[in-house]
This record gives C-alpha cells, sequence and structure tokens, in this order.
C-alpha cells in the first residue's frame, strides 16, 4: 500500500509542474535551457539555487508567476519571461503585476523551476 501511495504523490506532483513546461513553449532563446541539467550535473543541481530579477508579467491562480527576467549566466539563460512555480502559496497574494523582484530559485524534484524566495527589487 505503500508503494501505491508513493505513486499517486509522484503524480501530484508532476501534474503541478506541468503548466511550467508547457509555458516554456512560448519562451524565446530557450536552446539553451535543455543544458542546464548537464551543465550543473548530478547531486550538486539539486541545491543549487539560482538569483534572478525582473518583472511579474502575470500573478497565476495555478500558483506560478510569469515573470520577465533578466539572464541566468549560471543557467546560460537569455533574458526571457517564464512561469515559475512558487514554493510558499501564501506569498503569492503579495505580488503583484508590474512589480520588480529579486528572487531565488532551484530545479525541484520534477525537473521544473520553483521560486524559493521572492521580494519586491529597490528600484
Ligand atoms: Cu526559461
Amino acid at each position: 500500500m505503500k508503494r501505491f501511495y508513493l505513486t499517486i504523490i509522484l503524480a501530484c506532483s508532476a501534474a503541478v509542474t506541468l503548466p511550467a513546461y508547457a509555458a516554456m513553449g512560448n519562451m524565446q532563446g530557450m536552446a539553451n535551457m535543455g543544458n542546464a541539467n548537464n551543465m550543473a550535473g548530478g547531486q550538486a543541481a539539486k541545491a543549487q539555487t539560482f538569483i534572478g530579477h525582473g518583472r511579474i508579467n502575470s500573478v497565476n491562480p495555478t500558483g506560478t508567476v510569469n515573470v520577465a527576467m533578466g539572464p541566468v549566466k549560471a543557467l546560460g539563460w537569455p533574458s526571457m519571461s517564464m512561469n515559475l512555480l512558487v514554493q510558499d502559496k501564501a506569498t503569492l497574494n503579495s505580488l503583484k503585476t508590474g512589480e520588480i523582484v529579486n528572487f531565488d530559485f532551484a530545479k525541484d524534484a520534477a525537473g521544473g523551476y520553483v521560486i524559493t524566495r521572492i521580494s519586491p527589487a529597490e528600484q
């Protein structure tokens, strides 16, 4: 029975992450994104936190924010707009469209990217 429940949990986690993946189809300059896994490599990648800066395009009821973000050199990403999951759902309520933010994000177990900390940037 334990194995059965574990499967359910994994399936749910994948379903939550799917919208983020779907949104990536709209992004420009995503050629480098697939390399992020290889570049960071193995166990170290899971714990690695990246720093982002950008403007919020939308706060979505699915628990993601769409951010027009600057380049992330550590990942080889150019500037782009993308959907990122927000780990702490309570912080979604404090975010507004058009707001300039600084955030930390990391790769989650399902291979998506999740914001672990986000705050208004000083302008
Ligand atoms: Cu992206």
